[in-house]
């Protein structure tokens, strides 16, 4: 499937026939490149509004924090190579807003999703409320998949709410949490990384 002479290994048009994940459903893929071995897999941020998601995939894809609240609309599929425990990942992450506001996560969204980001708003406890209903939700349609609590802005602890009976509970739960600020870039590769080594474990 795979055309020795196209130089990257991207799914770009110019690559001819080379299918990516659109045209597979964004079912794991196991790309052969000679020795090598890229995995693609389907990230998605989850979360309440406001919460730092669109801002933690700048940070972790573009190294860029934006104060300025952005509206994500529809969805935006960022994509990042990474490398974890010697495995190439390429990690196609996948950002919505729209409907996050009532909480109903269109099942095209969750579609073939591996793993995904709950992100929580630190200085918001409400937040917390959101991320426990939305982590429901996602379990009854996909079931349980693999995923890292992320506890976001937390560079604003004048403003922080989440308390640590919070955090423990999360603990309890046996959920991996994760505190991230994207502004300052804290915590954001642990949060992927973290991920992306359950969903390879
Ligand atoms: N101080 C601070 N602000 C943040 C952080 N992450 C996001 N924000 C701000 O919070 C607002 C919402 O962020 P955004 O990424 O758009 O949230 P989304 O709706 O979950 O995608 C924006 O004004 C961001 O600049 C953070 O870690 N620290
Ligand atoms: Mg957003």
């Amino acid at each position: 499937m795979l055309r020795p002479h196209c130089g990257n290994l991207t799914y770009t048009r110019s690559c001819g026939k080379l299918k990516g994940p659109r045209n597979h459903n964004h079912k794991q893929q196991n790309l052969q490149r000679g020795a090598f071995q890229v995995i693609v897999k389907k990230i998605c941020m989850l979360g309440g509004w406001g919460v730092g998601k669109t801002s933690l995939v700048s940070n972790y894809v573009h190294s860029i924090f934006s104060e300025k609240y952005q509206i994500t609309l529809g969805v935006k599929i960022d994509k990042k190579t990474v490398s974890v425990n010697g495995q190439d990942v390429k990690l196609m992450l996948w950002d919505i807003a729209g409907e996050e506001e009532k909480f109903s996560i269109p099942p095209t969204y969750l579609k073939g999703s591996e793993g995904y980001l709950l992100v929580i708003d630190g200085t918001r406890a409400g937040s917390y409320e959101q991320a426990l209903d939305i982590h429901e939700r996602v379990v009854e349609t996909v079931g349980e998949i693999p995923f890292v609590a992320v506890v976001n802005k937390s560079d604003l602890t004048q403003e922080w709410e989440l308390g640590q009976h919070i955090m423990d509970e999360m603990a309890a739960k046996g959920w991996q949490v994760i505190k991230s600020s994207a502004k300052l870039g804290t915590g954001v590769e642990e949060s992927f990384t973290g991920l992306v080594e359950q969903m390879i474990s």
